[in-house]
């Protein structure tokens, strides 16, 4: 069904359609469901939400292994709470992509197949708690900067899931925050801890925006189009920025000696990250990627009778409804 989808992009579509359309974009006007959009606005929707969504839900993998290792009631309480929260935003996001046409099984069983992506974060392993802490401060930092642009994306049901997606993620940075602020300025072992999952976790979470703009495929019509408010570079350096004095204030080091402040540009200067990897990542090839489809699929198999009784339960009601009637 999804692959159905992406194949028929409509090219004869009607130019007053398109030229009307566009004039609402353009006039910072939501488009909701039933209106009219090109094929093209709602394929890279479903691309782009589908694959937001299976981020979610894949990022529960890395912090939920680390829930009954947590070192206190208190972390392991709000450890919960966060990854349950990633659970919830997947759901928000595929109920959003549903709206246009789309279901949720269609968009599992194409990650599944190896047809759509999730963030390339999640392919990199959580080693130790430090990494819990900088997850939730630097993934979920990096994931508030795209997403608090996006609650003024051009697609209502997309924006709409956005505000309380960012309200939440907030708090999972400032968790992670904490509980790395707890270690830098604990024992000297805690401290290096925290200096290691930083330097590990630094460029995975740049490139959590995707390929520089002059590489990136779809940034140009998804500009056009407002569904992306900003490029993938003007983000990589809003995180960056914020996130350096950060890194400072717990006394670390920066985990790239390039990230150097220019005055003349008003911003930090910093090195790219090794795209070479990144791409390598998203064929499949990073760490954990084979664990995580695993997981994925594992979940989706030993989940299949709880489906399909839903479905028996709900066709059942929906006959009573109707002997009823
Ligand atoms: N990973 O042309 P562009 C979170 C792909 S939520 C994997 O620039 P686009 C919360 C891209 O899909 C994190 N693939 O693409 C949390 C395309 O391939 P395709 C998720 C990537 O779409 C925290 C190709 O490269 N957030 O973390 C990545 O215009 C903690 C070319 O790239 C979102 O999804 C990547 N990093 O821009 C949960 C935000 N980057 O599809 C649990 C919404 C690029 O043609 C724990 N998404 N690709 O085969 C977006 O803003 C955009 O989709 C970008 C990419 C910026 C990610």
């Amino acid at each position: 069904m999804y692959a159905q989808m992406v194949k028929s992009e409509a090219t004869n579509e009607d130019p007053a359609l398109l030229a009307a359309f566009q004039a609402r974009i353009d006039a910072g006007e939501k488009i909701e469901p039933k209106d009219w959009m090109p094929e093209g606005y709602r394929q890279t929707l479903i691309r782009q939400i589908g694959q937001h969504a299976h981020s979610e839900v894949v990022g529960q993998l890395p912090e939920g292994n680390w829930i009954t290792r947590a070192p206190t009631l208190e972390r392991k309480a709000i450890l919960l709470a966060k990854v349950q929260d990633e659970a919830g935003h997947g759901l928000y996001l595929y109920c959003a992509a549903e709206t246009l046409g789309v279901s949720r099984d269609d968009l599992t069983e194409a990650l599944l197949a190896g047809k759509m992506k999730y963030s390339s974060i999640f392919n990199y392993p959580t080693l130790n708690w430090a990494d819990i802490g900088a997850v939730g401060w630097l993934v979920d930092g990096a994931a508030i900067v795209n997403q608090v642009a996006l609650q003024r994306t051009s697609f209502g049901p997309y924006a709409r899931a956005m505000v309380r997606i960012c309200k939440e993620e907030s708090f999972h940075a400032r968790q992670g925050y904490h509980a790395i602020m707890q270690m830098a300025f604990g024992t000297p072992e805690q401290k290096a801890m925290a200096q290691d999952a930083v330097n590990r976790l630094w460029f995975p979470a740049m490139m959590m925006f995707g390929p520089s703009d002059k590489d990136s495929v779809h940034s140009a019509q998804s500009m056009a189009w407002k569904i992306k408010i900003n490029t993938n570079d003007e983000l990589r350096q809003k995180f960056v920025d914020q996130t350096v004095p950060q890194i400072l204030y717990l006394g670390l080091d920066l985990p790239d000696p390039g990230l150097v402040w220019n005055e003349a540009r008003g911003h930090y200067d910093f090195t790219e990250p090794d795209w070479s990897e990144f791409y390598d990542v998203l064929k499949g090839n990073g760490p954990c990627n084979a664990d995580r489809m695993a997981a994925r699929q594992k979940a989706w198999d030993d989940g299949a009778w709880f489906r399909d009784g839903l479905m028996a339960h709900a066709r059942k009601a929906a006959a009573r409804k109707m002997a009823a009637e």
